[in-house]
């Protein structure tokens, strides 16, 4: 009986695992619809972003520095990020 009960609770979680993965028949899933699957995209809710190269969780397009993990902001464009003009 304990045996029965087990493989039933197995069956469901294995259920709920594919379903979660979408499936698994109709390719990889794109939440966002931005054309790259979830399993790649970086921002998988955020159609507007798919990549963060520096690992900063601001992805590259909205990033000022998307390759310096301490820098994601210039407020006035002049190429060097907030932070360093603030410690000046
Ligand atoms: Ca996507
Ligand atoms: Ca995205
Ligand atoms: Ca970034």
């Amino acid at each position: 009986m304990l045996a029965i009960e087990f493989r039933s609770v197995f069956l469901v979680g294995m259920t709920l695992l594919i379903t979660a993965c979408g499936g698994g028949s109709d390719g990889p899933t794109d939440s966002d619809g931005d054309g790259v699957s979830d399993l790649q995209d970086a921002f998988p809710a955020n159609s507007s972003e798919t990549t963060d190269s520096d690992g900063d969780g601001i992805g590259n397009n909205a990033d000022a520095f998307p390759n310096d993990g301490d820098e994601t902001l210039d407020s006035d464009g002049d190429g060097v990020g907030n932070k360093p003009e603030v410690l000046k």
